[in-house]
């Protein structure tokens, strides 16, 4: 037969696929629904290796859910605010506009020719006025109803993209998309009152069984509760500045209090700020200590460094004892109360920081078995369990019991009307600060009046709209540098007012497309709740896992928001989240380190290994490590080149095949071949069946021979395990088995003679079955021979895509054979496999035969056999 051609199918079928629109998913319809959503992608201009993995995970269920009868809702759209729209004007002086929509056509095109079952109807993009309408409808909801803010804190200043970001997208104390150190300023900004939250979404993350762990664990790490006690130290007064007498402090280890050798706060403390007034030289050490970012990790790694204040504090539980207080650069003014006591035996930082001032420690909490006198700290703190020592009432205690006492010790101390101390819980989640200077995103919709402060724009005057007359000729934001847009009139009083012209984080964006794409079409409001409350949550989602904090927080925050507002009436957006692996290759680098593509790359094998050189010239070539595509080192392959030479369905079987999903998976050359083979077996081997069962009555045969129910075992067990694999998406196992009992036919197909009718029945039972196993993956191949079957009058009519997933006769899954362990006096010899229905004394004469048994027992009598039912067979001897 002929060879199939994927150039001249995949395109014909996505033509007839969108002509029958077989995916789009109508809101009425009454069948129970299943959501299958990818992360839409950033309009770049080009659909990358990653976005195929991605989207293939996301159609390979969705093709599977919809044949198993499910109203299957599965959208894609465009992530379309962002900076390189910015770039890309600045640079090619391309309108930011002109740029992202002629990149979404460019991607739309690659993303149908990978054979994707869409829902195109659906499509958006987050920079359409009619889409940001409603997000600038929600946020004045979120104002009104307190969940949206105007704040004046320290903010994220990126130098470079020369815009705030959040906590969030600060990395190693660098913007994560410009690369530049952060800088630290004083503005005033939105914010979304995420931290109203914090324990709500603490909480629920257990219910989200359908997560991966390490996605859970790393957002409660970002919320990060902890338990603790707010404490006031009273302080020395003939040391404290006029106004300042007591210093409050917050502790997670309250027993440690006994520990205590110093009190470090913020640079940005207001006793700080009160003791620098009259100190020169702590002023200049306070302006050198805030040059450092406040990231998290900067201050981990940073040299401690702190400066005396002279100021002293009074130890709680003993007037006679004061404690330093030092500014200190690891303290920081956003957590707690920017205050803390420093108990260097059992904290890392602060045991640096006195080893450096020379504040000694004195250990308080001594491990079990540990002889207290002998138990010295020198440079690592100890923060493990123990006993309380060297602390007076405490001692003795477990950490535990301390805490508690010092806690209801202190509590009931008053000073002044109130307590000195107070049990509190603190969440390291910041609220959300959304504002950008940028130009290029959805405008923050409200007005600055110099009369009334701030005016929410009125409904009617939504959206407001981008302007698309702007420049970009200097820095900064192009909303701002526009001569008329931000000149309006107020609403309120009717006189000169301004417009926000800082716009929303794109993390803004994403937070609620999902739930838009439940009902697209309504212009009046973000959702219609009673379609989105239908069709979310979505059942699975896919995405990378560098979204696993940013995104999926902010949506699990902003889904409560909608609900407070009005617009949804649940908590959780996601049900199912599977965090996929990356795509991988070797890199390959000339002798002089630069790097070449693998297309420019000849290997071969030879018996030192894998030997690379230069096509053209066949200049040696440095084969390097496996890393993550990227431009930077050449190692990328591109989506376009792979589906114009081998077809889509081979680049996804690829994708899905060898690595589980969550995986990296490395890209081969050899392996994709190896797929092409595979099409092409696929393929034969159809056509052969055809032709062989051609003759096949219609009616199904009242009994089967051997041979046809081996057949029909093999083809019914393979569609048990792929339908179990595609359910946990273990894909790559679904493949295995399919190449399996592709093995297993093609052996039957090649046995000499014409099938008699019942074997030719159970081979075109086989076809049918084998197509629409592969189907999710190949779904071009899959129509193709889905068609031969029906001409050749072995088939449905139809598409394959519409057909129902087969069921599974269940009568052929019982295994009739078992293996079972052969030992003798005790130790394994061997295995022996019998009928399943076998008796003892079947099995006993069986083992007696076996040759290991024999020469183990070396002459000697049998004394007993013991069978263990099913599983082990002991010969005594
Ligand atoms: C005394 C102490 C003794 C502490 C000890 C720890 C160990 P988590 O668990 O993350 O909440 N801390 C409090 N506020 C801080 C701030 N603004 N900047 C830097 N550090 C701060 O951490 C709570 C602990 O971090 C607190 O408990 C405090 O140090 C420190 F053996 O108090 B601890
Ligand atoms: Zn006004």
């Amino acid at each position: 037969s002929e060879r199939y051609n994927a150039r001249d199918a995949e395109p014909r079928w996505q033509r007839q696929w969108d002509e029958q629109a077989i995916f789009v998913s109508r809101n009425d319809d009454s069948r129970p629904k299943y959501y299958v959503l990818e992360m839409f992608p950033y309009p770049s201009g080009r659909i990358h290796i990653g976005h195929v993995r991605n989207y293939t995970l996301g159609d390979v269920l969705a093709r599977f859910m919809r044949a198993k009868g499910y109203n299957v809702l599965h959208p894609m759209g465009w992530d379309a605010f962002g900076l390189p729209a910015e770039n890309a004007a600045i640079e090619r002086k391309v309108a930011p506009k002109a740029w992202t929509y002629d990149n979404i056509a460019a991607m739309k095109k690659q993303l149908r020719s990978i054979g994707l079952s869409l829902d195109w109807s659906r499509e958006f993009a987050t920079c359409d006025p009619s889409y940001y309408k409603h997000q600038q409808k929600m946020f004045l909801d979120m104002l009104a109803a307190g969940l949206a803010e105007r704040e004046k804190r320290k903010l994220n200043w990126d130098p470079v993209d020369m815009t705030v970001l959040a906590n969030e997208q600060v990395i190693d104390g660098r913007g994560w998309r410009s690369g530049a150190v952060v800088e630290q300023r004083d503005m005033s900004q939105w914010v979304f009152k995420i931290t109203k939250y914090a324990q709500e979404l603490l909480s629920a993350l257990d219910g989200l069984d359908r997560w991966p762990d390490k996605v859970r664990l790393m957002q409660r790490n970002w919320i990060g509760r902890s338990e603790g006690l707010l404490i006031r130290f009273a302080l020395d007064p003939a040391t404290t500045p006029e106004g300042e007498s007591e210093l409050k402090i917050f502790t997670t280890r309250p027993d440690t209090l006994f520990g205590a050798k110093f009190m470090a706060i913020s640079a940005d403390h207001p006793l700080a700020q009160a003791a620098a007034a009259k100190n020169p030289k702590l002023a200049a050490f306070i302006a050198d200590i805030k040059k450092i970012g406040t990231a998290q990790e900067i201050i981990d790694t940073a040299e401690k460094q702190g400066f005396d204040t002279g100021i002293r504090a009074v130890h709680p539980f003993d007037p006679s004892w004061t404690l330093p207080v030092y500014v200190a650069n690891f303290v920081l003014i956003e957590y707690g109360t920017g205050a803390i006591f420093g108990c260097p035996a059992h904290d890392q930082r602060d045991l640096d920081f006195v080893n450096k001032y020379g504040l000694g420690n004195t250990p308080v909490v001594c491990p079990e078995g540990q002889d207290p006198k002998s138990f010295v700290i020198t440079d690592t703190a100890y923060d493990g369990d123990g006993r309380m020592i060297n602390s007076r009432f405490l001692d003795g205690m477990t950490i535990e019991q301390a805490k508690e006492e010092v806690a209801k010790r202190l509590e009931s101390e008053l000073r002044g009307n109130a307590p000195v101390g107070e049990r509190q819980v603190n969440f390291r989640l910041r609220d959300w600060g959304i504002s950008r200077q940028r130009y290029w995103g959805c405008p923050i919709p409200v007005i600055h009046c110099p009369k009334c402060d701030v005016v929410p724009v009125p409904d009617a005057d939504l959206p407001v709209v981008l302007p698309e007359d702007v420049s970009f000729d200097r820095p900064g934001n192009a909303l701002d540098h526009h001569p008329t847009w931000k000149h309006v009139t107020c609403p309120q009083c009717g006189g000169k007012a301004q417009r926000e012209t800082d716009t929303m984080d794109t993390f803004v964006d994403s937070s609620w497309y999902f739930a838009r794409f439940t009902d697209p079409w309504n212009e009046n409001a973000p959702t219609t709740p009673a379609v989105a409350n239908r069709m979310l949550p979505v059942d699975q989602y896919i995405g990378g896992v560098e979204h696993a904090i940013l995104h999926l927080l902010y949506s699990r925050f902003f889904t409560r928001a909608m609900k407070a507002t009005g617009h949804i009436a649940l908590d959780e957006p996601f049900a199912g989240m599977f965090t996929q692996g990356m795509v991988v290759h070797e890199t390959y680098q000339k002798a002089d380190g630069s790097f070449v593509q693998p297309a420019e790359v000849k290997i071969e094998i030879g018996g030192n290994g894998r030997r690379a050189t230069l096509l053209g010239t066949g200049e040696d070539i440095q084969i390097g490590p496996i890393e993550k595509m990227s431009k930077s080192k050449k190692n990328t392959v591109d989506p376009d080149d792979i589906i114009a030479t081998y077809g889509a369905d081979v680049a996804r079987w690829f994708m899905l095949s060898d690595s589980p999903p969550d995986r990296d998976v490395i890209w081969s050359d050899e392996r994709v071949q190896g797929a092409s083979r595979f099409v092409q077996r696929l393929w034969r081997l159809v056509t052969d069946a055809v032709e062989l069962a051609k003759g096949a009555p219609s009616a199904r045969p009242a009994s089967f021979g051997a041979d046809a129910t081996a057949l029909r075992k093999a083809a019914h067990a393979a569609l048990d395990k792929v339908t179990t694999g595609i359910e946990r998406l273990h894909f790559n196992v679904c493949l295995a088995h399919i190449r399996e009992f592709a093995n297993a036919f093609s052996e039957v197909l090649q046995r000499p003679g014409q099938p008699a009718p019942a074997l030719a029945w159970a081979i075109r039972e086989a076809s049918q079955i084998l197509v629409q196993l592969f189907s999710p993956m190949m779904p071009h191949l899959a129509e193709e021979c889905w068609q031969v079957l029906f001409e050749n009058g072995l088939g449905q009519a139809g598409l394959v895509s519409e057909a129902d997933w087969p069921q599974i006769e269940r009568d052929l899954l019982v295994e009739d054979s078992m293996t079972l362990v052969v030992q003798v006096n005790g130790k394994k010899r061997g295995e022996v496999t019998v009928a399943t229905a076998a008796q003892n004394p079947e099995i006993e004469a069986a083992v007696l035969a076996l040759d290991a048994v024999k020469l183990a027992l070396d002459g000697k009598p049998v004394r007993k056999v013991i069978i263990v039912p099913k599983r082990i067979v002991n010969v005594v001897g």
